[in-house]
């Protein structure tokens, strides 16, 4: 080697590692995840809760406990977090904001996935995201009359993600899910009460403001509809642009209600479809069925819809809903006639539980 050529490698190698500091922390932790995701797809889907080691049927943040644990032994791979009436010191399901944070990082440390939805309160009356009183969501975007109003909840949602570090202060990643069923009309970003167009820029507002004014790097963002689709144009009508998505997913509970195993294969088969033409991740952002009405509905419901094909194979994860109490609850209990089923369910090769995704 010349001394001009050793002189280039030098400077080469210099040149890597500048760029390799220059790489936020936060970045690299949501790439990593990223990149998690994109591995297990196609070869397993994660399973997830909502509210898991919060609280679950007759207990109440009791340490280490948590309702897929009591029947299967194991802690889901994707934990669950609502930001409902942030800014109180309690969200809106009863669970302190402090405790979410050590919840967080508690399934980060033990090798989980996070994920945060936001019921958001109409920032004009206050009231919750179901009150479409008064709404008028162009008037909540940047230069116009309420912006403030919108804005102080976001700063409110800036600082709660920023606090999220692990042991050592680093940045914990998280899949942050704003503004999801947006094709239903029951919350205020919905089609009855939000345009089109008024949802893509709330959605690229609140992506471009958390990530560049307030540095939020440790974020994946997923988009979230309800099953108010049923082609690739429907779906994409409100997606606000691939710069700000990194999950594509899906809401649905009424397909299930209705027995329309084959309208969710579909809807699965659809996103699962853009997430490969788009290099996105593909996910069931919320699924399940209350109270567990529908017989054995994991194994004959859920598992058969991840199952059908190999496009609906392609999803990363399956997130259910929360365990309120025995009026509102999505995993079943100990005692609960369906609770062999959900153990048949996470012993298939296919699903994957916390301990099986940590490897
Ligand atoms: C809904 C219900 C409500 C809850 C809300 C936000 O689906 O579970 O009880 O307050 O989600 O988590």
């Amino acid at each position: 080697m010349n001394r001009l050529s050793i002189f280039i490698a030098v400077l080469m190698i210099l040149s890597a590692c500048t760029s390799q500091r220059l790489k936020d922390d936060g970045e690299i932790a949501a790439s990593e995840l990223k990149q998690l995701l994109v591995d297990v797809s196609g070869k397993h889907i994660l399973f997830g809760h909502q509210d898991d080691l919060a609280y679950g049927i007759g207990w109440k943040s009791v340490e280490g406990e948590s309702d897929v644990k009591r029947v299967t032994g194991k802690y889901p791979a994707v934990f669950g977090w609502e930001l409902g009436n942030i800014g109180d010191a309690v969200n809106i399901d009863g669970v302190p904001f402090d405790s979410i944070k050590i919840f967080i990082a508690r399934a980060h440390n033990l090798g989980g996935i996070n994920t945060i939805s936001w019921h958001a309160s109409n920032p004009i009356t206050n009231l919750d995201s179901w009150n479409l009183t008064r709404i008028d969501v162009s008037s909540l975007l940047p230069g116009e009359t309420n912006h403030k109003l919108f804005k102080n909840q976001l700063d409110l949602v800036a600082a709660f993600l920023a606090d999220l570090k692990d042991e050592n202060g680093n940045p914990i990643p998280v899949i942050f899910r704003p503004w999801h069923e947006m094709y239903g009309s029951w919350f205020w970003w919905g089609r009855s009460t939000c345009s089109d167009a008024d949802y893509k820029k709330l959605f690229r507002f609140t992506v471009e403001y958390l990530r560049n004014d307030k540095k939020l790097k440790n974020l994946l963002i997923a988009f979230a509809p309800d099953n108010g689709f049923s082609t690739k144009e429907e779906y994409l009508q409100r997606y606000p642009g691939d710069d700000v998505v990194d999950v594509l997913g899906l809401d649905d509970y009424g397909d299930f209600e209705q027995k329309r195993l084959d309208n969710v294969v579909v809807r699965l088969e659809i996103i699962s479809d853009i997430a490969k033409e788009k290099g996105k991740i593909a996910a069931f952002t919320e699924a399940g069925n209350d109270k567990l009405e529908i017989e054995n509905w994991y194994t004959t419901n859920l598992l058969q819809v991840l199952k059908a094909t190999e496009k609906t194979r392609n999803i990363a994860y399956v997130m259910v809903w929360r365990n309120s109490d025995t009026t509102h609850f999505f995993v079943p209990y100990e005692t609960h006639p369906q609770a062999n089923d959900f153990k048949d369910f996470v012993n298939d090769k296919m699903i994957f539980l916390l301990e099986e995704s940590r490897k």
